[in-house]
């Protein structure tokens, strides 16, 4: 199987650390891609028509999207316990849409920054993507924190995504500030092999 990939991409690291976690990695071959909104660049259309990163061409059946799919086919596929059973499961997507909608408002604010002409952008809106993105920590912080130190599931492996995406591209930003149960949560999951092993560069 072939996985559109780049080792920037938080979504892209969802899928690495099941790959790694259900030890699946000589399953699928890295193609490098990668665009954004005004160019689709080297993502092939014909797989994703959003144009999004990571995509899964399989041997037979059309190519899976979305980090959400994916990770939940390589669960199935390989017996992997990242979601678990009854009532928690709500728990655990929800975590994950969390991770997620950080993610997807890092990516937003960079988008802006790089790919629109500066004397278009708009101040309010990024600080607004920010905004969503210190809410959603908060509630990491304040109301997460149990789940996050139980069984290692799919909402946990969205969170390490989003939170390396933020220190790599927003560093700035010191997500860490007044969040001391995540922050010491965050420095233990950098031990977790499949989380070392999928530390974001570009
Ligand atoms: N919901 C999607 C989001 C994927 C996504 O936004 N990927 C980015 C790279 S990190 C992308 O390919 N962006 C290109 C674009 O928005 O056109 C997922 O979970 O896979």
């Amino acid at each position: 199987m072939k996985l559109y990939h780049s080792p920037a991409s938080p979504y892209v690291r969802k899928v690495m650390i099941t790959l790694h976690e259900t030890r699946q990695l000589p399953l699928v071959e890295l193609i490098p891609a990668g665009g954004h909104p005004v160019d689709p660049g080297t993502m092939p259309l014909s797989l994703n028509p959003l144009g999004k990163i990571p995509a899964l061409e399989r041997e037979t059946g059309p190519a899976l999207y979305d980090s959400r799919v994916i990770c939940r086919y390589f669960n199935d596929t390989g017996r992997g316990t990242l979601y678990p059973a009854g009532e928690t499961l709500w728990d655990s997507l929800t975590l994950e849409a969390t991770g997620d909608g950080i993610a997807d408002a890092a990516i937003l604010m960079i988008y802006e920054s790089r790919t629109r002409p500066e004397e278009k952008r708009h101040d309010p809106w990024v600080e607004g993507q920010w905004a969503k993105i210190a809410r959603a920590l908060d509630a990491l912080e304040s109301r997460w924190m149990a789940h996050l130190h139980g069984p290692f599931d799919i909402g946990q492996v969205a969170v390490v995504a989003a939170l390396g995406y933020l220190d790599l591209r927003h560093a700035a930003r010191d997500w860490r500030a007044g969040r001391p149960s995540l922050a010491a949560w965050a420095g233990k999951m950098a031990e977790r092999p499949s989380v070392k092993a999928t530390m974001p560069e570009g």
